[in-house]
C-alpha cells in the first residue's frame, strides 16, 4: 500500500480478487466503478475508510479505488482503498449538513464552452467559472463553439481578455468540424469536467469528439435535476484513450463555496504581478488608495472587463 492511502479497518480476507478502477457514479450506498480492465461494476463500501487524524473521508466520483472481488459471492466489489486524490472540487454539504460535499476527484482540468452565438456569449460567467476552478487548484480551458455563426475576428474578440490573461482558447464548429482535433488532443488521457451554459453544444462537441459517449441529454437531466439538486452527482463518462469527461454537476453547483474574499484578486491570474505592490497590505483593491491593481486597470496593462468581474464576484461574497 503506497503513501497517503486509506485502508480499511478490518483486516482484508484472504483468498479475494484485487481490482483498481475510477468511481464513475453513486452518490451513497452503491458505486459504479469502472475498473481498468474496462468493466463496470457494483461496488460498496464495507465499513468506514478512516484517514489519519480519525477523518472520515467520503467517497466521491473520480476517485481510484482498489477492490477486493469476492469469487465466491455475488453480492459485488467491496471497496477497500481510496487513493490520495490530485485535486477536488467541493462544495457545501447538501440539507443543512456540516462539512463539504466532494463534486468530482481527480480532475485535471475544466472546460468551459460557451457559444460564439446563439445563445450570446457571458464574459461575466465565464469569469466567474474561471474563478472557481483558480480557487479549487484546477486548469481551466476555454471553447467558442458555433464559430460558423460569426467570423473569425469577431470570435476571437469574445474571450480576448481571458486569452491575454493565458487561459488556452479554442474555437470550434460542430458544423464544419473546425477546431475539433486540437481540442480531442486536449482531452485525451486527461480527466476534464465539462461545464457551460445550456444549448452552447456541449453534448454536440462531445458526442462529435468521441462517438459514443452518449452524454445525457438536456431532457433528462432536468428531470433527475428537478427539486433534488442536492441529491445528483456528477456522471463520468470513460475516453477511449484513458481519461473522463465529467458531465454535471460541475463548476456551477459548486458556486463560490469555499472562496474567501481575499483570495479572489490571486484567482485572476493577471492580477498576481500587481498584488503585493499596493500601499496597504491588507488592500481589497476596490476604493483604497496607492491600489496598484487599479493602477494596472487606468494604465490598460490590465483588462477593465476582467476587473469589474472582480469587483462583482468580491460583492457577491460580500452579500
Ligand atoms: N450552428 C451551430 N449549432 C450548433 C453547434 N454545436 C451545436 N449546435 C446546436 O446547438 C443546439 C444545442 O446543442 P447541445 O449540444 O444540445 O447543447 P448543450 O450545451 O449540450 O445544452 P444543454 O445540454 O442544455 O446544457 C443544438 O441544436 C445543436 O445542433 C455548432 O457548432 N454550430
Ligand atoms: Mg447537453
Ligand atoms: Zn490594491
Amino acid at each position: 500500500m503506497s503513501n497517503g492511502a486509506v485502508a480499511l479497518t478490518q483486516p482484508m480476507p484472504a483468498g479475494d480478487i484485487v481490482v483498481d478502477g475510477v468511481v464513475v457514479q453513486g452518490t451513497g450506498g452503491q458505486w459504479i466503478v469502472r475498473t481498468d480492465g474496462g468493466a463496470r461494476v457494483i461496488a460498496s463500501l464495507r465499513g468506514r475508510l478512516k484517514q489519519e487524524g480519525d477523518e472520515v473521508l467520503k467517497l466521491a466520483v473520480g476517485d481510484r479505488v482498489t477492490m477486493l472481488v469476492d469469487p465466491n459471492e455475488t453480492v459485488g466489489c467491496t471497496i477497500t482503498r481510496i487513493h490520495p486524490r490530485t485535486s477536488q472540487l467541493a462544495r457545501r454539504a447538501p440539507g443543512g449538513a456540516r462539512g463539504e460535499r466532494v463534486v468530482v476527484a481527480n480532475l485535471d482540468q475544466v472546460l468551459v464552452v460557451f457559444a460564439a452565438a446563439r445563445p450570446e456569449p457571458h464574459p461575466r460567467m465565464l469569469d466567474r467559472f474561471l474563478v472557481i476552478a483558480e480557487a479549487n487548484g484546477i486548469a481551466a480551458r476555454i471553447v467558442v463553439n458555433k464559430c460558423d455563426l460569426v467570423s473569425k475576428t469577431e470570435a476571437r474578440a469574445l474571450f480576448a481578455d481571458q486569452a491575454a490573461a493565458g487561459y488556452p482558447v479554442h474555437y470550434t464548429s460542430v458544423h464544419t468540424g473546425v477546431g475539433l482535433d486540437s481540442l480531442r488532443e486536449q482531452l485525451a488521457g486527461r480527466n476534464t469536467a465539462l461545464s457551460g451554459p445550456s444549448g452552447v453544444g456541449k453534448s454536440s462537441l462531445m458526442n462529435t469528439l468521441f462517438p459514443g459517449l452518449n452524454l445525457r441529454t438536456a431532457a433528462i437531466s432536468d428531470s433527475v435535476n428537478k427539486g433534488r439538486h442536492t441529491t445528483v452527482g456528477a456522471v463520468l463518462h470513460p475516453l477511449p484513450g484513458g481519461g473522463f469527461i465529467a458531465d454535471t454537476p460541475g463548476l456551477r453547483e459548486v458556486g463560490l463555496w469555499g472562496i474567501e474574499a481575499r483570495d479572489v484578486a490571486w484567482c485572476f491570474p493577471e492580477f498576481r504581478p500587481y498584488l503585493g505592490e499596493c500601499r496597504f497590505a491588507d488592500c481589497m483593491h476596490l476604493v483604497e488608495p496607492g491600489c496598484a491593481l487599479r493602477d494596472a486597470v487606468e494604465r490598460g496593462e490590465v483588462s477593465a472587463a476582467r476587473y469589474d468581474s472582480f469587483g462583482r464576484l468580491l460583492n457577491e461574497l460580500g452579500e
